[in-house]
């Protein structure tokens, strides 16, 4: 990438780092700025032992901002990645507690962030567009008027984040991330959590009953781009950013069938059925088909490394590894 041009101030706090972007993402940046500099936290989940193991870990719940603010003061933050946040599945269920923890938890890093002067990371997602936005090479600025709850956090989450920049300087920065496969901790309660459980089931029973429809096509990404693309847009250049929060990226976009067809050239007897899911299979089909990444990759140099088949190969390969260690 070609954000080189700044180092982020550190230290790190990374809130939600028991999850699936977080659990990989603080590794990354334990490695990138030193262990001790990056600090991970979660409101409920115990961090895997690689986790712990890898650095300091606090319990932090982001609807309490006090405990943000004495976190934040102990460890002398910078930067915080807020990864806390319910995904679009929970949020249906749920509306209520996906309030609370994606608007309530995120204005209160926010605001402790204003008071402390600390950078903030916060993602967004395919879920901040719906119905009457362009579903193909859907444009960075165009409609957001989403119909789920999910949908209507990520949408003011990304315009909270661009007031405290205009009207308080705050270095507010973010992503629309689109649907993440990772072989490391599984998502949770998300719409497009199938493009990862299809792989888990190719190796364990090389057949897969899909709650999302054939012809559904959805953006995607593999995970080291996920962790790439958080790394590149807060170590960009602030002079080049035009949008801050929050910048359309994908790396792919794909349907159930065309997902099958690429694990099929690895496990030729893979099968795919469906037993469609009504409520995530509304929220697929009010996101975008693919998205136009233009912006990003102008304003900070984004650029994917990983396609569908180079990301069915190496999924399968660690997943087929881990399935004969007897860890999935
Ligand atoms: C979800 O499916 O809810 C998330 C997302 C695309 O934001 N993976």
């Amino acid at each position: 990438m070609s954000s080189e041009t700044r180092r982020m101030r550190t230290n790190i706090l990374v809130t939600g780092a028991v999850g699936q972007i977080g659990s990989e993402l603080t590794l990354a940046l334990r490695e990138r700025y030193g262990a001790d500099a990056v600090i991970a936290s979660g409101r409920k989940t115990p961090p895997s032992e690689k986790l712990k193991a890898s650095g300091p870990f606090e319990w932090i719940d982001c609807n309490d901002r006090q405990v943000i603010d004495d976190a934040v003061t102990k460890y002398d933050i910078h930067t915080i990645y807020h990864l806390g946040a319910i995904l679009s599945g929970v949020a249906e269920a749920k509306p209520e507690l996906a309030w609370n923890v994606n608007i309530d938890g995120m204005h209160n890093v926010l605001k402790v962030a204003r008071e402390r002067d600390c950078a903030v990371f916060v993602p967004s997602s395919i879920g901040a567009f719906g119905p009457g936005t362009p579903l193909d090479n859907t444009p960075q600025d165009t409609i957001q008027r989403p119909n789920t709850m999910y949908g209507v956090t990520k949408v003011a989450g990304e315009l909270l984040c661009d007031y405290y920049h205009k009207r308080f300087g705050l270095d507010t920065r973010g992503l629309r991330y689109p649907g993440i496969i990772s072989n490391e901790t599984v998502p949770g309660g998300g719409t497009t959590d199938y493009a990862v459980d299809i792989y888990y089931q190719a190796i364990k029973q090389k057949k897969y009953t899909s709650f999302i429809n054939a012809g559904t096509f959805l953006d995607m990404m593999y995970m080291p781009d996920c962790i790439d693309s958080a790394i590149a847009i807060m170590e960009a250049d602030p002079a080049m950013l035009k949008h801050r929060n929050a910048f359309n990226v994908t790396a792919m976009s794909f349907d159930p069938e065309l997902l099958a067809a690429e694990i099929r050239k690895h496990i030729p007897e893979f099968t795919i059925d469906y037993d469609v899911d009504p409520v995530r299979q509304a929220i697929a089909e009010s996101w975008p088909n693919k998205m136009d990444d233009s912006a990003a990759r102008a304003e900070w140099g984004w650029d994917p490394k990983w396609d569908l088949a180079a990301m069915t190969e190496d999924m399968l390969k660690v997943l087929g590894e881990k399935h004969e260690r007897g860890l999935i």
